[in-house]
């Protein structure tokens, strides 16, 4: 019989790569959607009918009931959230009910329907926020500096007290900054890449950015959907950081970029004040030692591979729908 994984957030980047991991592996896999005028399942377009999706969403405690119900997954991964910090100051209170009270619905749904589910929740380096310690590892003491952050420390203790309380097998994987060519356009090393590729093409003149001076541990998210699994294998339930180690300036991100582009980011990249954040998460380097040890993990792409790879797949996208467009006579680019 194939094992059964159930992933809320399937058609985010981590849910993407999660389940091609997990059809590889040979699972049965079933995702979690919610409802959308439009087609928003461009990342997982290529698993149609590998697949199955259901609908549901965080905010609707039935509906997850429901899906757990029908799936009756061995492993539930719990990565959908808001999880753009920028707009949890816009909005805190639909942050704090999809990324907060969310887990608390699906852990009350898995505790009712088959307490022996086993549990990932996706939880964060925002919170460490204002770092108390370096690098941060998993019995360093969280500051989280934003609404996302208070929300995903939440989630983060909601499921370790159903751990203690039900004895769940239930798991916090606290992954620092991952990234990717399915990377939302919103967070800065996608903006960057696509800004950088733009430019290249002559879509686009300049690249305005915030704080250039914040650091963060940025690894490839094909690799951390791996410890995701692994710490669902083990024999106990336990929390883990999942890091690279080595910490990188949002300006060595631009300059890689633009570097690989062949051009000189200082002639293209912008301040704009209004993109810097009411309180900052300075900087952030994550100490996966425990990882390494209990669950033989360690990431494979380092920092300068994995931008090249964003730049190359950005300058390949954008040129290929430049031609599309040529070959069709449109005047206007996305
Ligand atoms: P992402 O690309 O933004 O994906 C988020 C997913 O959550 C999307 O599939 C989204 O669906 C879904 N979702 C949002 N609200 C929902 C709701 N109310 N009901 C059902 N689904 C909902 O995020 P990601 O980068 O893959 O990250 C996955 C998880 O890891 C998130 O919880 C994130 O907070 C956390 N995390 C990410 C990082 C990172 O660096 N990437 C680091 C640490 C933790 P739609 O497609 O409909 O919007
Ligand atoms: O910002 C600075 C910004 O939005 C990184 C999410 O996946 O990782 C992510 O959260 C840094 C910040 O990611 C721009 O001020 C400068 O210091 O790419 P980001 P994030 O906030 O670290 C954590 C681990 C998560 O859990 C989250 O879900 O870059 N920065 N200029 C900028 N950031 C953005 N977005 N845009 C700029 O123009």
């Amino acid at each position: 019989m194939r094992r059964r994984a159930l992933i809320t957030g399937i058609s985010g980047q981590d849910g993407s790569y999660l389940a091609e991991f997990l059809l590889e592996k040979r699972y049965e896999v079933h995702g979690i959607v919610r409802r959308s005028s439009t087609d928003g399942f461009q990342r997982i377009k290529h698993l149609e009918g590998e697949i199955t999706l259901h609908q549901a969403d965080l905010l609707d405690q039935q509906s997850l009931t429901r899906v757990i119900e029908q799936v009756r997954p061995q492993e539930l991964y719990n990565l959908a959230a808001q999880s753009f910090v920028p707009t949890s100051w816009e909005q805190p209170l639909l942050t704090g009910e999809f990324t907060a009270l969310g887990v608390a619905r699906v852990l009350e749904a898995i505790r009712l329907v088959d307490p022996n589910i086993r549990f990932y929740q996706a939880s964060s380096s925002e919170m460490f926020g204002k770092v108390l310690e370096e690098p941060q590892n998993e019995k360093t003491p969280f500051w989280p500096r934003s609404p996302y952050g208070v929300a995903k420390a939440y989630g983060h203790w909601i499921t370790v007290n159903y751990r203690e309380s039900y004895g769940l097998f239930a798991c916090s994987g606290i992954l620092f900054n991952h990234e990717s060519p399915r990377r939302g356009l919103e967070f800065v090393t996608r903006k960057v890449t696509d800004g950088a590729a733009r430019i290249k093409l002559g879509l686009e003149e300049t690249l305005e950015l915030g704080n250039l001076a914040a650091m963060r541990d940025w690894g490839f998210a094909g690799d951390y959907v791996q410890a995701m699994w692994m710490m669902l294998q083990q024999e106990s339930p336990d929390d883990y950081v999942i890091a690279t180690g080595e910490k990188h300036s949002v300006q060595q991100l631009v300059e890689l970029a633009f570097e690989r582009v062949g051009l000189d980011w200082q002639e293209y990249v912008e301040m704009d004040s209004q993109l810097v954040r009411p309180a900052e998460v300075q900087t952030l380097c994550g100490d996966a030692r425990k990882a390494g040890q209990q669950l033989g993990w360690a990431p494979q792409v380092d920092f300068q591979k994995l931008i090249h790879m964003m730049v190359d797949a950005d300058v390949a996208r954008i040129s290929h729908q430049i031609q599309v467009n040529e070959s069709v006579g449109a005047s206007t680019f996305f």
